[in-house]
């Protein structure tokens, strides 16, 4: 699973990969910050099993804390886009290649109306108004797509002519690097002609599906910035990176008790000088008691398991034991789409599995199709011919 953090210059992307990875970047207050990408593994967290089943697990592709399961993603944090990107404005859009392989984006968004779509500064007399830079972002994002769309359709309609093959089959075949095959390019095709710069859009919108996170939301404005914005997109979330960052290395150095999405932290007696403790009760009351949280945790899952459709699956050896061959109990967790089946799981865990496939157990050791549709938190055996 691959994440990207996308948006303008200066809207906190890398403060939000700091603050879901504690991954070491550059952070500061001018745009084009970053100029290569950052990749760094964060975390979606959702219940354990181990807590219904009453079990100790040990995990090894993921942790548990606290009756949490923390599964792995990976995070991409890329330069600023700015408007024009396209034609090579700012940095240009050729970073957006290193997101070819991403499965959705999180638009980091500075709500506070104090950045312009330059990166440059505003004031508060004299704000710039957020919303534009939603259209700014996928339209620069729908440009590149469609770049490498006019780059490759004039050879594919050739190929696809001479050996007699249906043009949306190899250009499905030319952009699966994208995350895009045949159906979406059917799908797309039936509403907007191919060469058209909508066509680029529908595909945009189906294979890098993204969440907007109102962030900065901390400063003043910003509230009714993300409030406007809220009523007219889809998954639209607030979120103080910042404030996840500076709680996220409060519970680092031991200073306090936090974990991501938290809506509140416990502070270690005597552990802090009066700087760090007004920072922190700074942020509990103007971001913790006003927003329920900081976001960041939110956004994370809410991209992963509520747009993006993943549900998280424990595949295990015996499931009367509820451990890998080793006995390690509840070892791996695996995210595949809604929809996915057990045959499908068998090969995402081994092709081996999948070739000698038998069928599946549940905890009730009730056997289980091929087709059978895994649900959300499944503890499962597969069963397949040594
Ligand atoms: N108040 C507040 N400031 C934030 C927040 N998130 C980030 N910042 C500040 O915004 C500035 C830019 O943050 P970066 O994370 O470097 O932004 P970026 O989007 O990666 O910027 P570029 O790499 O230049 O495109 C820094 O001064 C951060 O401390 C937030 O939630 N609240
Ligand atoms: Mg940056």
């Amino acid at each position: 699973m691959l994440l990207g953090f996308v948006g303008l210059p200066n809207s906190g992307k890398s403060t939000m990969l700091k603050a879901a990875t504690l991954a070491d970047v550059q952070i500061a207050n001018y745009p084009f910050t970053t100029i290569d990408p950052n990749r760094a593994v964060g975390y979606v967290i959702t219940d354990c099993p181990c807590k219904t089943l009453n079990v100790q697990c040990n995990p090894q592709n993921s942790k548990c804390v606290d009756g949490k399961r923390w599964i792995p993603v990976e995070i991409l944090d890329v330069a600023g886009l700015v408007p024009g990107a396209h034609e090579g404005k700012g940095l240009g859009n050729k970073f957006l290649d290193d997101l070819r392989q991403a499965d959705g984006l999180v638009h980091v968004l500075d709500a506070s109306g104090l950045t312009d779509s330059e990166g440059k500064q505003r004031s508060a007399d004299d704000p710039w108004d957020p919303e534009k830079n939603i259209e700014v972002l996928e339209g620069e994002i729908d440009e590149w797509l469609f770049g490498i769309i006019q780059k490759n359709i004039e050879k594919v309609e050739t190929l696809a002519r001479m050996n007699k093959i249906p043009v949306e089959r190899l250009l499905g075949e030319k952009l699966s690097g994208l995350g895009i095959d045949e159906d979406d390019i059917k799908r797309a095709s039936s509403r907007s002609d191919m060469k058209s710069r909508e066509f680029a859009t529908i595909l945009r919108k189906e294979s890098k599906p993204i969440i907007i996170a109102a962030n900065k939301i901390d400063m003043a404005g910003a509230q009714a910035n993300f409030e406007k914005i809220k009523g007219k997109y889809e998954h639209v979330m607030p979120t103080s990176a910042d404030s996840e960052l500076a709680l996220r290395e409060a519970a680092e150095h031991g200073l306090i008790e936090y974990q991501p999405g938290d809506s509140d932290f416990r502070t270690v007696p005597d552990s802090m000088n009066d700087k760090q403790k007004h920072a922190l009760e700074f942020i509990r009351e103007n971001v913790l008691k006003k927003q329920g949280n900081t976001g960041v945790q939110q956004v994370l899952n809410n991209l992963v398991f509520d747009k993006l459709q993943y549900i998280p699956v424990y595949p295990v050896a015996s499931i009367s034991r509820l451990s890998d061959s080793k006995g390690n109990v509840l070892p791996d967790v695996h995210l595949v789409k809604k929809g996915t089946t057990m045959k499908e799981l068998a090969a995402k865990v081994h092709s081996t599995m999948a070739d000698k496939f038998i069928g599946g157990l549940d905890l009730d050791k009730r056997k289980l199709g091929a087709d059978h549709e895994l649900k959300n938190g499944d503890v499962l055996e597969i069963i397949f011919s040594k």
